[in-house]
């Protein structure tokens, strides 16, 4: 029985260090680099979150095995204390015949009664022991069972796993150049798509937000409940990181590329594009800014946002930036509207420190920012100097024209739409269907 263990045990823990290997690049499930899940672009979430699972079972065998070491040497202990017990008893039971051999009769019945209780304690010492010991070997095989059932589970896992992502997350059969070209081809339900824009060289997913006008919004952000470090190097923003979902309900960064080339038209002139940004505070309020002509250059550029005009909503336009009142040229420090992204490793901002490293996103940053929407995430809300670590600068979800820089939004959509369909359902209509809110 204990080499099966010790066999059990050492599967478990091979499987456990295979596994370890994936589950640490996945740490905090948003990774974008490329893991054992994913067969392609690195986004879905179903791999992922199967992962997930398994990452949950191996802390559950961890601990499981440390029972299981634990009860070894237990078991080992009673091993050995019953072999005492064995052995002390023979060497009664020797003494007895030896003393019976060599011993006068009065002598020896004295001893040999003496032993004789002596042997039945030990006798008796041993009989408890056997019986600790069934008990033990039941609660062993019993967990050997339940071990044999999850390594069948996790290997079931890890096939799932190994499987492309497009095989167990639901893609929708439609492509196109964009999510309104999708849902021009008669696409009406939200999800994951493919799209290709017309520089990409391959097509890659996104979520596709499609409403009853019609209308195709290509998601390139989503933030709604903070599980998602946003703090991430100049690679994982160009590349995109944190899932893409069927139903909306995780956070990710599409990725700079993606958005460079979801926002570049070979058509001259070219196709202008509408950055819709739609933000959800604590309170369950919504608001909206839309950018007319908004694009994303290149990264020989350093994906530099540049955008025709603020195009209206009830959210206000902070990414003209914001007279804080700290300084007389707060407005032109904080604004955004051609800067160059940046992130800690790559300072691409207005000022003589690293904003992106002081805030901890990626972000177009100036000197610093009126709109912050890579930010930390704050739950509740309010934070102060003291909360933002430190450089205690305001590095929450922020919108300034709406909220203070000391409040942190709870969601944000960052998505994309041309022009000429952002009002194809009737702007107001449109307007009214998000939050309720009309212009
Ligand atoms: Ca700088």
């Amino acid at each position: 029985m204990f080499p099966s263990l010790l066999a059990t045990a050492g599967g478990l823990l091979l499987l456990f260090s295979l596994s370890s290997a994936g589950s640490h690049r996945e740490q905090r499930g948003d990774s974008s680099a490329a893991t054992v899940c994913v067969a392609n672009d690195g986004f879905g979430m179903y791999c992922p979150t199967t992962c997930g699972v398994a990452d949950y079972m191996l802390k559950y065998f961890s601990k499981t095995n440390d029972d299981l070491e634990q009860m070894l040497i237990d078991l080992e202990n009673i091993a050995n204390m019953t072999q005492d017990a064995e052995n002390r008893v023979v060497y009664m039971k020797d003494s007895m015949v030896a003393a019976q051999k060599s011993i006068t009769p009065d002598i020896y019945i004295k001893k040999s009664s003496s032993m004789l209780d002596d042997v039945y304690r030990f006798e008796k010492t041993i009989s408890v022991q056997e019986q600790q010991i069934i008990e033990l070997q039941n609660t062993v095989s019993s967990n050997e069972r339940r071990m044999s059932e999850l390594k069948q589970l996790s290997l079931q896992l890890q096939q799932k796993c190994s499987e492309p992502c497009k095989d167990s997350v639901e893609i929708q059969p439609i492509s196109g150049t964009d999510c309104q070209d999708i849902a021009n081809k008669g696409a009406t339900t939200s999800g994951l798509y493919y799209v290709k824009p017309q520089k990409a060289t391959e097509q890659f997913l996104v979520y596709c937000e499609i409403d009853a006008f019609g209308r195709g919004f290509t998601v390139i952000q989503r933030r709604r409940d903070g599980s998602v470090d946003f703090k991430k190097d100049w690679i994982q923003y160009r590349e995109g990181f944190g899932y893409l979902s069927p139903d909306d309900t995780t956070e990710f960064w599409l990725g700079n590329e993606k958005i460079h080339l979801l926002t570049t038209s070979t058509t001259t002139p070219s196709v202008p594009t509408v950055l819709r940004i739609e933000l959800v505070d604590w309170e369950g309020n919504k608001k909206y800014a839309d950018y007319n002509m908004f694009r994303i250059g290149s990264e020989a550029d350093k994906y530099r946002l540049t955008y025709g005009f603020y195009f209206g909503g009830d959210a206000g336009d902070a990414f003209d930036g914001y007279d804080f009142g700290d300084d007389p040229s707060d407005k032109s420090y904080t604004s955004h509207n051609g800067m160059q992204f940046s992130t800690f490793d790559n300072d691409n901002d207005r000022y003589d420190g690293n904003c992106a490293q002081q805030d901890g996103s990626g972000w177009w940053m100036n000197r610093c920012h009126a709109a912050h929407l890579n930010g930390k995430y704050y739950s509740g809300g309010r934070y102060s100097e003291k909360d933002a670590g430190e450089f205690g600068f305001d590095n929450g979800i922020i919108w300034v024209t709406w909220h203070s820089r000391w409040y942190s939004l709870k969601e944000t959509t960052m998505k994309l739409i041309p022009l000429s369909r952002l009002s194809a359902g009737g702007q107001t209509t449109g307007v009214k269907e998000f939050g309720g809110l009309g212009l």
